[in-house]
């Protein structure tokens, strides 16, 4: 291949690559890791990782929220109501509990799975510092 030919060419891959938008956290075939289509809940908590607003809601550390912890964190967003999210019914929401009130409430059509569509969601509910910070 004459020189000028691979000189364009390299050139114009450069320029390409300045167009190529940096990847997001929030592109769905990364968080899908298994490329079934679907977001399953395990592929959904190692999406967020430690991002979940779950720390920063536990105001008093005790490693579940109380339902004014909870409400205060949700504020008046419509999650359903704590004691939903309470599935043991000992009047703490754990983390395990907490996350899975967060995937059944993304999970619209409760297929047990996030598709991408409702995936859309997640992104807009997710501020700088982690799910639900805005
Ligand atoms: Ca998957
Ligand atoms: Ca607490
Ligand atoms: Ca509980
Ligand atoms: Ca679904």
């Amino acid at each position: 291949m004459p020189d000028y030919i691979m000189k364009l060419a390299t050139s114009s891959a450069l320029a390409l690559s300045l167009f190529v938008a940096p990847a997001s956290a929030l592109e769905f075939p990364e968080w899908d890791n298994d490329g079934d289509g679907a977001i399953g809940e395990e592929e959904f908590s190692t999406g967020f990782g430690d991002d979940g607003a779950f720390g920063s809601w536990d105001g008093d550390g005790d490693g579940g929220l109380d339902e004014t912890e909870f409400n205060s964190g949700f504020g008046d967003r419509d999650v359903g109501t704590f004691s939903e999210w309470d599935e043991s019914g000992d009047g703490l929401v754990d983390d395990r509990e907490f996350s899975s009130g967060i995937y059944g409430h993304y999970d619209d059509d409760g297929s047990g799975a996030i598709e991408e569509p409702e995936f859309g969601d997640v992104g807009d509910d997710l501020g700088d510092g982690g799910l639900f910070d805005i």
